[in-house]
């Protein structure tokens, strides 16, 4: 009964049509894609079967996000604490960015997206290194939405390499402690050059930040729904951004 109350909630139907407003839309959106696993179990199907179709919803939500005018969009794929996962399962997941190429990015390459990587990549194995860098160049001269990909990205993991190298600077005489400003950190994190994202997605109901773009998301509005990450479409985009629009209109030009 329970069951059929929690598929009847989720239904597409259920959705209202969303004002969204062209002049505020979030420069950069960042999704915590949860919920693979449980949405294959539900179904009785193996968890890989999860994730393969949590990469379809990348792709749909990429071109999603790109209709809508957003300029940057992170997706988290692979923390550092996805290695304590079964080995066949991490073997797999390390498979799909080589999928991603040969399946989802013709079409992004239509839409003028530009793929980047962010997160300790020398650490994966040289398949998925290779298709992820074949990814970056194919698509390094586009101009439209920047895909960003979190692979084996930590947010504190990224905090204690910035903070050692800084370190090392000041060890060095090339940097004063006087020097480190928020800019200066900004900098030399992992996501340097792109803007603090404005707007934070979690899927499939959990409400935790685990370890993602800790310095990055600290005046980011967050927003959770309960739809697993392979089921996340345009709608539920469209009502993450309407209620950011929401919660950012200020009256008078006060922004
Ligand atoms: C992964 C699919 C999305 C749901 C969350 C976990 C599984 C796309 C990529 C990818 C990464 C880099 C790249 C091209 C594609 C990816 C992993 C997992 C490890 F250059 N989806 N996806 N990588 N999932």
């Amino acid at each position: 009964m329970i069951k059929r109350i929690q598929e009847w909630l989720s239904r597409k139907d259920r959705q209202v049509p969303v004002e969204i407003s062209p002049d505020n839309i979030p420069r950069h959106v960042a999704i915590i894609m949860d919920g693979n696993g449980r949405w294959a179990k539900r179904r009785g199907l193996p968890r890989i079967v999860g994730h393969q179709n949590g990469m379809k919803a990348v792709k749909r939500a990429t071109i999603a996000a790109n209709d809508l005018g957003v300029e940057f969009l992170t997706m988290y794929a692979f923390s550092t604490e996805n290695w304590k996962r079964p080995k066949d399962e991490v073997d797999f997941l390390m498979r799909l960015p080589v999928e991603f190429l040969a399946i989802e990015l013709d079409e992004l390459i239509e839409k003028n997206v530009q793929v980047r990587v962010m997160g300790d990549t020398e650490a994966l194995p040289s398949h998925t290194r290779r298709a992820m860098e074949e990814a970056i160049v194919r698509t390094e001269s586009n101009t439209g939405l920047i895909l960003n990909f979190a692979l084996n990205y930590g947010g504190r993991k990224e905090i204690e390499d910035c903070m050692r190298g800084l370190g090392k600077d000041i060890q060095a005489g090339v940097l004063s402690p006087e020097e480190i400003t928020s800019e200066l950190i900004d900098s030399r994190l992992l996501s340097g050059g792109l803007p603090d994202p404005d707007l934070l997605i979690r899927t499939s109901g959990e409400m935790r930040l685990s370890n993602f773009m800790l310095w990055q998301i600290a005046y980011s509005e967050l927003w959770f729904t309960d739809a697993y990450w392979p089921e996340f479409d345009k709608a539920h985009l469209m009502q993450a951004v309407a209620e950011y629009q929401r919660r950012t209109r200020r009256y008078g030009g006060l922004k």
